[in-house]
Parts: structure tokens; C-alpha cells; sequence
């Protein structure tokens, strides 16, 4: 069987999922082949010159019409947060298997509408998965089994940081995750979806409460001319930022233990860098995704006088995803995650069993987004997430 794909979007994200629908079926051994159909755009040009560029069959207009064709069988929404709830659902209703870029949604009541509809489609056997694709880096993936094997020991500390600097010019224009109708936050929920996720991902344990704080440190900017993803040129006149640049937390996790977060755009010099660190009473590990391809691994079980971090170089064949790329020691980078989420995807679909992050998975992290919004909005107080790893 082929598997059909219309992607809707084609941003930067589109540009890295389109890499992986590409890749994936080239350097895999995928169950079921894929067919990179149709992606969708309103802009028809736009559109037509993204599918030239990427490799897609077909572009079209109208993501209704595509949805209701008989000849898609997974839909891959890479728009803005504000319409993934309308296009997953309908994608949902019509029988296809659907994968939504990160976060699942902008509010709390969206990503429940949408976890309602993935659980209903379970039953039919229609698969659905949120994009957090560091949670495919091999090293991100490795370092869970760890944890998981206890080589750490009992949990007792998580801290986790994402930083970019991209907002520090004040000249960078108004762009959609910069505007809470588009985005739903900013920093928060951009890049601290996906902390909360590998904190969520990599300990096996849920963030139950929260208490933070958040801040907008350039209030008002030019307007956007032209550009996507983070390549923009302004236009002519200013506009309010409606989202945070900077949210700081803490999280309460389901074993008690402690977690903290930083999710920042104004991070200076600091460019792409999300790192976590998993303390335990037995050891720890960090993953650092500037330098992507290792683990550091404390063993507080090794003799006094061999205390301290070793460096795990995470590119043998043994490591998740990585046997099927490069001779071993080979590294990978930024792109391959999204080639292992089409693997992974594409082979729950084959298997009929559900793939993670599942949609309650991602309401999870946005029950956690909501919590940091409304601690922070009553001066930092605790607020519980009634979350939990689904
Ligand atoms: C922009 O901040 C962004 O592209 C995020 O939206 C992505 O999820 C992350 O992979 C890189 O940074």
C-alpha cells in the first residue's frame, strides 16, 4: 500500500517536514511506501513554487476540498496554531491520519476538541501524532531509555532551558508568533511546548503544577512587509506584540520532584540552544541540542577519584534511528528528527497501533502552557495542571 500525504502549510516547518516525508522513505526500511501528494497553500503561487521546491506532486488552495479526496491518507498540518484545531478535526472526521505540528493547539479547549476527536478516530483506526520532533532525536530518545532503565535512579531534580535571541533587534517585524490570535503565546508556547514535552518525554513522569512568570520586553514593533519562518522584512508602521518573549517556571512533577524552565527569544547570542538536565540519586543526564549528537552522563556510583560527567558520543548503530543513516560515529543534525517522525508514524499506521506524542499527550504540555499563563497573571501563584503523562 501507499500511503498518501497532503501537507497544509509551507513555511519553515513545512520545509523541514517536507525533508523528512522526502528522506524518510529513502534511508528507512518503511512497512508502507509514501507519496508526497499535495500541499496546500492559500497564496497559489506561493503555493505551486513550494511544491516545485520540495518535491510535491500537486499544490492546491483549498485544504476542504484536499481533505475530502479519496486519495490522501495522511494529513500534515504545519499552518499557524489557529487553525489546527478546524483542520485536524475535519482530518480526523474524514478518515485520514493526521500529524500536527507543535503545540497541538492555542488554547486549552482547542487541544481538548482535538484529543476528543483523536480518541474517537482511534477507534476506527485512524492514528494521529503531534510533531515534537526532538523528542526523535536519537540522543533525546537514548537518553528516555536511560532514564527509564533507572541509570539515573529516582528523579529529583529536572531543569530545562530553550533559548533563541532572535527578538533581541527591535526591528524585527510583527510576524504571526508574535500576535496571540495566530500564535496562542510566545516563547511559551513556541519553544517551552517542547521542554515541558522532554521533561514529560524523557522522565515518564507528568508536570502537576506550576507557578511562573512571563514578560514582553519589546512591546511594540514594525509591521511585516514579507518573509516567513524567522526571515522577515518590515513595512511600514508599528504594531502591539500580544505574546510573551520571555517565560520562566517552575513545575511540580507527578513524583514530587522539582522542574524548572526557561523559554526565551531574548536569550543574547544564544542562538537555538535547548538544554535539560535529569538529576537522580543515582547519576544524571544532560542533553544539550547545540551539540546534538552526545549525552553527558554523571555516575555518582564510580569510585571517588573517577567523579564526573563522561561525554556519550550517540551515533552507534546500537542508538535509536541512527543505525540506518551513516557508518557509525557518522552525526546527524536539526533535520533527521523529522525524517524519524515520518518513520515512526508511518510504521504505528502499518502496525495499527497509536504513535506518540498522541493528541492527549499534547493537550497535556498545553495544560501546562495555560497553568504558566494564569500562575503568572496572579503574581506567580501555584496553579495545578490536572495534567499528568496520558
Ligand atoms: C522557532 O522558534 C522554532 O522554529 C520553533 O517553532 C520550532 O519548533 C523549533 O524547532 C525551532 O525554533
Amino acid at each position: 500500500m501507499t500511503l498518501r500525504v497532503a501537507m497544509i502549510g509551507y513555511g519553515f516547518m513545512g520545509a523541514t517536514h517536507s525533508v523528512g516525508w522526502r528522506q524518510a522513505p529513502r534511508v528507512f526500511d518503511l512497512p508502507e511506501a509514501v507519496e508526497m501528494t499535495v500541499v496546500v497553500g492559500r497564496n497559489a503561487d506561493a503555493v505551486a513554487e513550494a511544491a516545485e521546491q520540495w518535491g510535491w506532486a500537486e499544490s492546491a488552495t483549498d485544504w476542504r476540498e484536499v481533505i475530502a479526496r479519496d486519495d490522501i491518507d495522511i494529513v500534515d498540518i504545519v499552518t499557524p496554531g489557529d487553525s489546527h484545531a478546524e483542520i485536524a478535526i475535519a482530518a480526523l472526521e474524514a478518515g485520514k491520519h493526521v500529524l500536527v505540528e507543535k503545540p497541538l493547539a492555542n488554547t486549552v479547549e482547542e487541544a481538548e476538541a482535538m484529543a476528543d476527536a483523536a480518541a474517537r478516530a482511534a477507534e476506527r483506526g485512524v492514528r494521529s501524532m503531534v510533531g515534537f520532533t526532538y523528542r526523535r532525536v536519537p540522543a533525546v530518545t537514548f537518553l528516555r531509555d536511560l532514564v527509564a532503565q533507572g541509570v539515573v535512579g529516582r528523579v529529583q531534580q529536572v531543569r530545562a532551558a530553550y533559548r533563541q535571541d532572535w527578538l533581541v533587534d527591535p526591528a524585527v517585524p510583527l510576524a504571526w508568533r508574535l500576535q496571540k490570535e495566530h500564535a496562542g503565546s510566545g516563547a511559551l508556547g513556541d519553544i517551552g511546548a517542547h521542554i515541558i514535552d522532554m521533561t514529560q518525554f524523557v522522565t515518564g513522569l507528568g508536570v502537576e503544577a506550576i507557578s511562573g512568570t512571563i514578560d514582553t520586553i519589546v512591546k511594540e514593533r514594525p509591521l511585516l512587509g514579507s518573509g516567513s519562518g524567522l526571515s522577515l522584512t518590515a513595512a511600514e508602521g508599528r504594531g502591539a506584540v500580544t505574546v510573551d518573549d520571555v517565560a520562566i517556571f517552575t513545575g511540580r512533577l507527578s513524583n514530587g520532584a522539582l522542574a524548572s524552565f526557561e523559554a526565551t527569544r531574548f536569550a543574547t547570542g544564544r542562538k537555538n540552544a535547548l538544554t535539560i538536565e535529569v538529576s537522580g540519586d543515582k547519576g544524571a543526564l544532560a542533553f544539550d541540542l547545540e551539540d546534538l549528537n552526545s549525552l553527558q552522563f554523571y555516575d555518582r556510583t564510580a569510585p571517588d577519584d573517577r567523579q564526573g560527567f563522561t561525554k556519550i558520543l550517540v551515533t552507534e548503530a546500537q542508538h535509536p534511528y541512527v543505525a540506518a543513516w551513516w557508518p557509525a560515529g557518522h552525526m546527524l543534525g536539526y533535520e533527521h528528527g523529522f525524517s524519524h517522525q515520518v518513520v515512526d508514524l508511518v510504521t504505528a499506521i502499518a502496525e495499527g497501533t497509536d504513535p506518540h506524542p498522541s493528541f492527549a499527550e499534547g493537550l497535556s504540555v498545553q495544560r501546562v502552557l495555560d497553568a504558566v499563563e494564569r500562575s503568572a497573571a496572579n503574581e506567580s501563584a501555584w496553579v495545578r495542571t490536572a495534567a499528568g503523562v496520558p
